[in-house]
């Protein structure tokens, strides 16, 4: 049993699913981090056949540690696609908690304890999902040019008008869910490749009528790899907040007509 509201305790019960590609600069030093921060943990990387290695070196971790633990997939598959199959993974082992967190050091576990105590917390309305949020007041961005900022900070403007949310940062990629919204989900269901994963995951929960919450963080630029963003993850993003705003309004608009 989980204790409550203990940030010291609270990684017990949780998997941290670390998707990566390319990463072997990186991905050392986050796990390390990671199990500083939260010993309690365990990780999942699920690596999709990087060509520099990281599977084989998070083997080796592996092989040391039993809180580390490597699934291998054919070809680079997807953000989305790698974190779908983490939640199964960890869904049929019986996780309570389960986390997204990059492998770049964007994304601090230091403060991982602290997003645990909000989904771990008793109460009835107790969120089932918080996010990582660069853009809530405490939360801040390190080294990031400003287009990048200006990026974020308009898909999150853009995605909040659409979709009617009152969340600042809904593409962020630092998560933790309560497993049993997950398990809820229909998982087959998603295809969304990029952010729009993200902000997918959030309607899901908003949907089942549950609380999310934004936890300040201090967002880091990658020091070390290369970023896998593209211009056609961003299209996807617009594309697809569009679609799936459109289709509320009309749901909604459907609803009032037969009230
Ligand atoms: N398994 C898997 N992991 C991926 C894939 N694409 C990206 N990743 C991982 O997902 C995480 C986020 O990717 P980044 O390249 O940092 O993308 P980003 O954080 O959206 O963009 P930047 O801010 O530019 O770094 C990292 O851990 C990547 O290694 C993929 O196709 N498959
Ligand atoms: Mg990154």
């Amino acid at each position: 049993m989980l204790p409550t509201n203990d940030p010291v305790h609270s990684g017990r019960g949780a998997l941290v699913i670390i998707p990566t590609y390319d990463e072997v600069d990186n991905i050392e030093l986050i796990i390390g981090r990671l199990l500083a921060a939260v010993p309690d943990a365990h990780v999942l990387v699920v690596d999709d056949a990087s060509p520099d290695g990281t599977g084989d070196l998070v083997e080796r971790m592996a092989a040391a540690d039993d809180r580390v633990h490597v699934e291998h997939r054919t070809g680079k598959l997807g953000l989305g696609a790698a974190y779908v199959f983490g939640f199964g993974w960890g869904l049929q082992r019986g996780y309570e908690f389960l986390v997204e967190m990059d492998a770049d050091g964007s994304h601090p576990p230091e403060r991982l304890p602290a997003m645990l105590a909000r989904v771990a917390a008793q109460a009835p309305d107790a969120p089932a999902l918080a996010i990582g949020s660069r853009w809530v007041p405490g939360g801040s961005v390190v080294n990031w040019p400003v287009s990048r900022q200006i990026l974020s900070r308009g898909g999150n403007t853009y995605a909040r008008i659409v979709l009617g949310l009152s969340l600042k940062d809904v593409t962020a990629g630092f998560r933790a869910y309560r497993a049993e919204t997950v398990r809820a989900m229909d998982l087959s269901g998603i295809d969304s490749k990029g952010y729009c994963f993200q902000v997918d995951m959030t309607l899901r929960v908003l949907d089942q009528g549950r609380r999310v919450v934004e936890v300040p963080i201090e967002f880091r630029e990658r020091e070390r790899g290369e970023s896998k963003m593209s211009q056609a993850i961003v299209v996807e993003a617009m594309v697809r907040v569009t679609q799936w705003g459109v289709a509320r309004r009309l749901a909604a608009l459907r609803g009032a007509r037969r009230r």
